[in-house]
């Protein structure tokens, strides 16, 4: 059969199971990424598996979220990192060299191979053709010792792109339209492959833009061939020897079509709060604009910056909008200063940060009280940017420029009126500095791991008991976030190696009150919609409620990042059978799980819940692996207890 490319780089990758979709398969993972708010807890528990050197091709760590220095924390953990990292044999980009997928995608990323990364925008690596996942910390962590990574086979949705993007449109707004027509749940369980002649006309970093934000459409991942523009981009980074060409078959079968005409694709945004709540920027133009901000995860590359720059060239920035950019990478920053670009956004007013995360994850940069921030991110979950009731809209590089220069959203190509559209292309041979990366030690056994203060040690989680009674302790509706469930920001993204401190912030900004009544009721249960856990596969997001005594999660559905979190960390995830039940479940009901244990020991997919005089049933999804890490309480109980 003529196979499209995810299969065929899942079929080289494969070590468990058939490629059938919905099924549960593992693969080898060929390389593995961290980041410094993820990877502080997943270095904690790769240290855990007293393994002397990680197992995998290349393993590498980044510096790039938690970047303000307001006390010791921060800087301890990026000391812990730094010295992990050198013992384990792990690639250390430095702190201020860039955010983890521009960096990778610059100096690592290699076309066929499988990455595993602990930051649900891994799959920025699609732009180099590479199958990139996003998956919690303890995965991510057993993956460099060597195991396999365990996923339900997704489906592939194959989107034929043709045309050519038009002058001040870019990869954003195609990624935009995608998330306009499919919405937040529309990628769960595929991976999205890109084909066809549009392809050539996009640029590896458009790409890897389009890639970034697949993660916003709950996409395992999103791909895109191996062909002359990728050979070009390796090129331009003295790495031609990794390319190969890499492609579907001619005629290839998807499980799910869309097709998208570049040449129709116009200027898009997506407007307070949600990614997928996108329309055309010509229907909110003339909206007033506070903040504008280019950079972070995605569109900080040569290119997004340098077409910044150039728009800035002899214009101002309008009164009253504080404009920022946030490079991806000190390499990106650094070519565009040799091509004059730190001038153009200086001279217009722009303040330029170092090369990191900041606002996209809450990192300063919040907006004040009312005000309008457009913004490069992925992401505009509500209150993500730090603000109460923030207003965030996320756009292209060009319409932000295009708001900087005349202070209220504009559609970009009016700025054809005053010059031409800049067109940059990024450079054949990019200005190389690795200063900022610390590459492995031969043998780092001698090296000492430094922790300080705030990082304690993995709280122990015990093994479900037989029967469950519990306490719902809160009841939510659809779409639930990450964030929402485990805020970032920077008061509470430096508690990331610290369980019982992060703990007192869940579900902050929903309520308040939670953790308090989590705690009091011993064994808790959350209750929610549709596509619980959205967002970032960040695992306090499981973590510090199971420390809060959550022993369960009933949705409608689950995000798959999220659920696969939840079972690492002994919660149940489940989900109801009839979603009409969940009218039955009230904030504070008492309600019991009888012989739970038993059923999961036996297989059983169905488990009753009692509630309020009613038996409903809920099912458990979940491979048989999976069943004995939620009976021994976790996955680091069942490593810990099948160690021989
Ligand atoms: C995000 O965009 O939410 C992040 C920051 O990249 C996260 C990682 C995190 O929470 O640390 C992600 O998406 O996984």
């Amino acid at each position: 059969m003529r196979k499209n490319l995810t299969t065929k780089i899942l079929k080289a990758h494969l070590v468990e199971g058939r490629l059938i979709p919905g099924t549960d398969i593992s693969i080898n993972v060929d390389h593995t990424l961290l980041q410094d708010a993820t990877g502080t807890m997943a270095m904690l528990e790769f240290i855990a598996m007293g393994l002397p050197r990680v197992k995998v091709e290349l393993a590498a760590q980044s510096i790039d979220h938690n970047l303000l220095q307001t006390d010791y924390k921060n800087a301890d953990d990026h000391a812990f990192l730094t010295s992990a990292a050198m013992k384990f044999g792990v690639h250390l980009s430095k702190p201020g060299n860039g955010v983890s997928h521009q960096v990778h995608l610059e100096r690592f990323d290699v076309p066929g191979k499988v990455l595993l990364g602990a930051d649900s925008h891994t799959p920025t690596a699609a732009g180099l053709a590479m199958l990139a996942i996003g998956a919690g910390g303890l995965d991510v962590a057993l993956a460099m010792a060597g195991h396999s990574f365990s996923l339900p086979c997704p489906k592939v949705m194959g989107v034929r792109l043709t045309g050519k993007l038009p002058d001040w449109v870019s990869g954003k707004d195609v990624i935009l339209e995608l998330l306009r027509r499919h919405t937040v749940k529309g990628g769960v369980g595929k991976v999205i492959e890109y084909f066809g002649p549009g392809v050539l006309t996009l640029s590896v970093t458009d790409r890897a833009t389009i890639g970034n934000m697949g993660a916003e459409l709950g996409a395992t991942s999103s791909i895109f061939p191996s062909d002359e523009r990728t050979r070009e981009f390796l090129f331009s980074q003295g790495r031609g020897d990794c390319w190969q060409p890499l492609a579907a078959d001619e005629g290839a079968v998807y499980d799910e079509y869309d097709e998208i005409d570049l040449s129709a694709v116009e200027p898009m945004i997506a407007c307070p709060s949600s990614p997928d709540n996108v329309v055309k920027v010509s229907e909110v133009e003339g909206v007033k604009v506070d903040q504008v901000i280019v950079g972070s995860s995605v569109n900080s590359s040569y290119r997004d910056l340098m077409t910044v720059c150039r728009i800035m060239e002899g214009k101002r920035v309008a009164p009253g909008v504080h404009f920022h950019v946030n490079p991806g990478s000190r390499q990106a920053l650094e070519n565009v200063a040799q091509d004059g670009g730190v001038l153009m956004l200086l001279m217009a007013g722009v303040s330029i940060h170092q090369s990191g995360c900041l606002g996209c994850i809450g990192m300063g940069q919040a907006p004040g009280t009312d005000q309008i921030s457009l913004r490069t991110f992925p992401r505009n979950f509500p209150g993500r940017s730090g603000t109460k009731g923030d207003k965030v809209y996320l756009c292209s590089p060009e319409t932000a420029a295009a708001a900087g220069i005349f202070g209220v959203i504009t559609d970009p190509r009016k700025l054809g009126q005053i010059k031409p559209y800049p067109a940059v292309q990024n450079p054949v041979k990019y200005l190389l500095d690795d200063s900022g990366i610390i590459f492995p030690l031969d043998d780092g056994s001698a090296v000492e791991i430094k922790t300080g203060p705030n990082i304690l040690p993995f709280p122990d989680f015990e093994a479900l008991p037989d029967n469950l009674q519990a306490t719902v302790v809160i009841a939510l509706g659809d779409n639930i976030t990450t964030d929402h469930i485990m805020p970032a920001g920077n008061k509470v993204l430096p508690l990331r190696s610290n369980i019982p401190a992060i703990s007192e912030h869940v579900f902050e900004q929903v309520d308040a009150g939670f953790p308090a009544r989590a705690q009091a009721a011993g064994n808790g249960v959350v209750i929610a919609g549709e596509n619980y856990g959205q967002g970032s596969s960040r695992e306090h997001a499981a973590i510090a409620p199971r420390y809060l005594g959550i022993r369960a999660k009933i949705v409608k559905s689950f995000a798959r990042i999220h659920k696969a979190n939840l079972v690492n960390f002994g919660i149940l995830p489940l989900v109801f059978k009839n979603p009409a039940d969940f009218e039955l479940f009230k904030q504070g009901e008492q309600i019991s799980f009888p012989d739970v244990r038993r059923l999961i020991e036996n297989g059983a997919v169905e488990i009753p819940v009692l509630v309020g005089g009613c038996e409903i049933i809920t099912l458990l999804e979940v491979s048989s692996r999976q069943r004995q890490e939620l009976l021994a309480g976790g996955t680091l109980n069942y490593v810990k207890q099948n160690r021989h």
